[in-house]
């Protein structure tokens, strides 16, 4: 027994100098060491030894099991180190490659626009007021001395929800909350940007929903000259400190007077082009002093203050900006387009 022990040793470990890989190591484990390997195989004969026998070959065959076990246990270091040399060579990265840049996103044009309006009002000692999108006729229209039967207020018009609830036509409710919110008390001095919505079909010029922004300054004494003095500040920051602006008169059924606000046609420079239709002016907002019924409804004494407001387009201001010929590419969502305004 003690033979075919020995021989089993030399068997075995000239079989694991050959080994190849983890795979075949694995598999001798099994072969000679397992549940039903050789080793075990030659023990079961051990029921038939001596007393005396029977420790001398129980310490061969442990010596046996030691030994193989030993080599084992080195071919599968052996193994791992190389399989983990291999998975670091192959993992290996280089990190002097230049990288991929991340796609970065950019403000949309609207909201570059509206934000640098924004700053010039703020700059101007103005606060930016909001409100909700989803309004009450009263605020919408009869707080803004437009009553029932007022022909800018048909259904065809609007976007009715009820009788009594429908999308703002404009931001000036925002200014009769605004104005109601201070209980009487001077100066109010807001811009109140926005979407607004009307039952336009679109086209190059219209759209269904567009962004607006009011302004509204109530106080003690506030003058024509004042709102005057106003805009042509906001359009030489907007567009440049050689603009001229010219009033024409005109109707708000909220203002009184009204007028519409021309700026330098900045293509031509006042000189007269196609894109003014040779006027040299170009319209970009619309404007007046606040009519007596509005600061009635706002909660003020019209014979105590009076006040001034304004309304403009952004996409207006926006298209004359970058001279844009189609009030559609705003909302269509071309990269083509949006990607042109990434670095202004
Ligand atoms: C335009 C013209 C305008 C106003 C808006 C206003 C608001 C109050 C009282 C009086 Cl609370 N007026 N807003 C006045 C004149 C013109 O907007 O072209 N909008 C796109």
């Amino acid at each position: 027994m003690k033979e075919r022990l020995e021989a089993l040793r030399r068997e075995a470990l000239d079989r694991l100098e050959a080994v190849a890989d983890a795979a075949a190591l694995n598999d001798l484990r099994v072969e000679y060491l397992g549940k039903k390997g050789k080793l075990t195989e030659i023990l079961r004969g051990m029921g038939g030894l001596s007393a005396e026998e029977r420790p001398v070959i129980g310490q061969v065959a442990n010596d046996v099991r030691a030994a193989i076990e030993e080599v084992l246990a080195n071919k599968q270091e052996a193994f791992d180190r190389a399989e983990t040399a291999r998975r670091l060579r192959a993992e290996t990265i280089d990190v002097t490659l230049p990288g991929k840049a991340p796609a970065i996103g950019s403000l949309h044009p609207l909201t570059k626009v509206q934000e640098e309006i924004e700053d010039i009002f703020l700059g101007m000692g103005y606060q930016i007021a909001e409100g909700p999108e989803v309004e009450t006729d009263y605020f919408n229209f009869e707080a803004l001395n437009l009553p029932k039967n007022h022909p800018a207020r048909d259904m065809q018009d609007s976007f009715y929800i009820t009788d009594e609830i429908l999308l703002r036509t404009h931001t000036s409710p925002v200014q009769v909350r605004t104005m109601q919110a201070a209980n009487g008390k001077t100066p109010v001095k807001i811009i109140c940007p926005g979407k607004v919505y009307r039952r336009d079909d679109d086209d190059a010029t219209h759209s269904f929903m567009f962004q607006q922004i009011e302004g509204l300054v109530v106080g003690p004494n506030i003058r024509m000259s004042d709102l005057k003095g106003t805009l042509l500040q906001f359009v030489r920051e907007m567009y440049g400190p050689q603009m001229q602006i010219r009033l024409r008169p005109s109707f708000f059924p909220f203002t009184e007077p009204g007028a519409e606000v021309d700026v330098t046609c900045a293509k031509c420079g006042g000189h007269g082009c196609r894109m003014c239709k040779h006027t040299g002016w170009i319209e970009i907002l619309g404007c007046g002093m606040v009519h007596p019924k509005v600061l009635e409804h706002g909660g003020y004494d019209p014979t105590e203050v009076s006040g001034f407001a304004f309304g403009m387009g952004i996409e207006r201001i926006a298209l004359l900006k970058y001279e844009i010929d189609d009030i559609r590419h705003f909302y269509s969502n071309d990269l083509r387009f949006l990607k042109q305004f990434a670095k202004m």
